[in-house]
């Protein structure tokens, strides 16, 4: 039992250690290793990034309260999103103090994640409860 459990902790070592390997490989030299897992979930699951500092107003002049702030994706396809913040955040169907109740992620907290599935043809508005400025768009066609 203790063998089997070692074995599989040195495979789950080694395939963490090619995902990062491979991130690195493909991107940033200055990724450094404390980051590396974090950044490559980011790389791996992330659709939609809600970045730093967008709990203070100012992201909405150039439109990166949520990144990207229009996604298009096909019916049936899915949207993940990110909170890369150290603030809540929410991802809320409608508009602010307008909630269309088609879906809520409630509160994300840092790097937490929220997936959701589009199956019918539309455009999603979508906003956060907590920071009147932050709005954008899913495009399912
Ligand atoms: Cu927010």
């Amino acid at each position: 039992m203790i063998k089997k459990i070692i074995a599989l902790t040195i495979i789950l070592g080694i395939s963490v250690t090619v995902i990062g390997l491979s991130f690195s490989g493909l991107n940033s030299e200055e990724v450094n290793s404390d980051e590396t897992s974090l950044q490559t979930e980011e790389a791996i699951k992330a659709d939609v990034l809600i970045p730093t500092k967008v709990s203070r107003p100012g992201c909405d002049v150039e439109d990166i309260c949520y990144i990207p702030s229009k996604i298009v994706i096909e019916k049936g396809g899915s949207v993940t999103w990110l909170n890369e913040d150290s603030a809540f955040h929410t991802v809320t169907s409608g508009f602010y103090e307008e909630p269309t109740d088609l879906f809520d992620s409630g509160y994300l907290d840092p790097y937490q994640y929220y997936t959701l599935s589009f199956d019918e043809i539309g455009t999603y508005d979508y906003f956060c409860e907590l920071h009147p400025w932050m709005f954008a768009q899913v495009i399912v066609e």
